[in-house]
Parts: C-alpha cells; sequence; structure tokens
C-alpha cells in the first residue's frame, strides 16, 4: 500500500494492515474537545488497552506538525491530550491542517476518511454527529448538519457507537442515515440508542445478534456498493441515563448555547461540556462507559472481518 507522504502509519498500524490483521480506528476529538482532562488521556489509554484486550491492533487518529498519524505512540498521545490550543479538525480543514503542519484532533468524518485511505474498515467511537437541533434564533442553524453523516455514506467502514449524540435531533438523523443510503443496525436490539441512554424511542433498520454477523452484513453491503454502516450499541446500562432525565440538561444547555452565541464547530464541545457539569458528572461517566464498550465491540468486528482477509477487501 503507498499512501501520499502525510500520511505516517505507526509500525504497529503498519505491520496489521500489511498482514491483514484486526485493526479499529479511534478519533481524537473526542480527546481534544469532547471530553475533560484528564479523563481524557486516561479513556484514550485504555480505548487502545481493550482494543488490544480484544485481540486487535489500536490505530488511534491524528494530525500532528501537518502528518496524517494513523497508530500515535504513548507521547503523542499525552501531548494531544494536554495541549489545550490544537484545532478541532474535520474533513474540510485536513489540507490546511496539513499545509500549515497543524495539530488537531480529527472528528468521526476527518477520522473516517484517514481510515478509509489506510483500509482501515472498523472504527470506534462514542456518539455520531448528525442534524442539529434547529435553533431560530441562529440563522443558519437549520443547516448545521455535521460532516460525520455525508463522510460515512462515502467511506467503507463499520462505525461503532452509541448512535448520535442526544443533543441532535435525532428523527432528523435518522431520517439523513436514509437518504444517505447508511444502514443503521442495533447490535443485540432493535431499539435506536440514544447515546447516554439505551433507547430513544427510535428504530433501527436492521439488527445483528454477534461480531459476526456485524461483518457479514457489512461486506455485503461494501459488494453492492455501499458505504458506511453504522452499528448502534446501546451503552452500558449500569452508567445510562433515561431519556428524560438527559432531555432537561439538554434544553437547558442549548438555551445557554444560544444565548452566548456559540456556532460551528463550538456548538457539540459546549453542550457536552455543559450537560456533563448540569448532570453532576454524570453524562461524563455514562460517555466514558459508552466509548470503552464500543471499543470492545469493534475489536470483535474487526476481528470477524480480518478472517479470510487479505490486505485488501
Ligand atoms: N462523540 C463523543 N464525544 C465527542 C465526539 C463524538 O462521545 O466529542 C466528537 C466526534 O469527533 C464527532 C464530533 O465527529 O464530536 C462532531 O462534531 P460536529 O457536531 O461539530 O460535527
Ligand atoms: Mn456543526
Amino acid at each position: 500500500m503507498k499512501l501520499p507522504g502525510m500520511f505516517k502509519l505507526s509500525p504497529d498500524v503498519s505491520k496489521a494492515i500489511l498482514h491483514g490483521q484486526p485493526v479499529v480506528a479511534l478519533e481524537s476529538t473526542v480527546i481534544t474537545h469532547g471530553l475533560p482532562r484528564p479523563q481524557n488521556l486516561e479513556l484514550a489509554q485504555s480505548l487502545e488497552a481493550i482494543v488490544r484486550e480484544g485481540g486487535a491492533t489500536p490505530a488511534t487518529i491524528a494530525v500532528i506538525d501537518g502528518e496524517l498519524c494513523v497508530g500515535l505512540d504513548p507521547a503523542q498521545l499525552e501531548a494531544l491530550a494536554n495541549n489545550p490550543n490544537v484545532r478541532k479538525l474535520s474533513s474540510r480543514d485536513l489540507a490546511a491542517a496539513v499545509a500549515q503542519k497543524a495539530s488537531g484532533g480529527t472528528t468521526v468524518a476527518a477520522t473516517l476518511r484517514i481510515a478509509a485511505s489506510a483500509r482501515i474498515r472498523v472504527f470506534a467511537t462514542g456518539g455520531i454527529g448528525g442534524v442539529h437541533r434547529y435553533r431560530g434564533a441562529h440563522r443558519g442553524s437549520q443547516w448545521d448538519v455535521s460532516a460525520d453523516l455525508p463522510e460515512l455514506a462515502r467511506q467503507p467502514l463499520v462505525l461503532v457507537c452509541a448512535g448520535a449524540k442526544a443533543i441532535l435531533d435525532l428523527p432528523a438523523t435518522l431520517e439523513q442515515f436514509e437518504t444517505l443510503g447508511v444502514p443503521v443496525v442495533g447490535y443485540g436490539t432493535d431499539a435506536y440508542p440514544a447515546f447516554y441512554s439505551v433507547e430513544s424511542g427510535l428504530a433501527t433498520s436492521d439488527r445483528v445478534d454477534s461480531a459476526a454477523e456485524a461483518a457479514t452484513l457489512a461486506r455485503t453491503h461494501w459488494q453492492l456498493g455501499g458505504g458506511g454502516v453504522l452499528l448502534a450499541a446501546p451503552p452500558p446500562t449500569e452508567t445510562a441515563i433515561p431519556r428524560e432525565e438527559v432531555e432537561a440538561w439538554i434544553v437547558q444547555a442549548q438555551a445557554e448555547a444560544d444565548a452566548q452565541g456559540i456556532r460551528g464547530q463550538a456548538v457539540s464541545p459546549f453542550l457536552l461540556a455543559r450537560v456533563a457539569e448540569l448532570s453532576d458528572g454524570r453524562s461524563l461517566r455514562a460517555n466514558l462507559a459508552l466509548l470503552k464498550n464500543n471499543a470492545r465491540i469493534a475489536a470483535g468486528v474487526a476481528r470477524e472481518l480480518a478472517i479470510g482477509n487479505t490486505s485488501d477487501i
């Protein structure tokens, strides 16, 4: 596999890809902008450990000094987590970051693009971005749709998440998945999860009950020319929070975001941080637990997909 010089694969990841061994991509905006310190670094390290325990190689993806890094060493991970000035990089921001030799955490959208270039087929995150709730006071807010959606439609990966983040308009986000041809597959459930909550009151489009079934569905989707598959895993019940409880915090956080004129890329990080405060840390605990759960599931799917694999699927 020959990638342009701006890509930098870690030795581990490079070897695993070359031999068709299971690899799980991990994003880094959740580290740089999604979680507070020091939980962000601890989480990033435990996700890598969980993927390894699950028999796959973790590939945390980030941009460091203009290089598209696929797999970070421990010092790089620490530096990224502790640097408050790094950028949030979505698909459209990658070229500028490379040209300017900048560093940043990659969103789901940007991570999908980089992972697909490296022929990685499985990716774990917490919650995918989506269609933001309509904020009448803010002109243009009806067009605040995360680049995660079109990018997932395009890139042939299985994205393991607990649905879309609860701060979003979930029915509108599900409609977008249908429009974009992205299967929304429940992992052991027919209910579409709502990130912190086990149920959103909405349904998935399909269901699988094992990693092997998920792998078969994804392979078939790709043989049909499809792109991404959303594998929606409910958050662990011990830390999950009922929808009605979460909703009150979100409504308040959203009102504050509007009053303070928060826009664009700053909206999601603001809402996540504010909900964590309003919930007295409960949303943060749920977020950490579901991220770990998703990493474990992703390792299983990556192993199934690697069976009988050559380096190109
Ligand atoms: N999931 C989390 N925490 C996060 C994110 C997802 O549990 O911080 C990040 C992801 O990187 C996702 C991004 O791609 O939020 C979406 O940002 P936006 O809504 O601005 O597209
Ligand atoms: Mn947005």
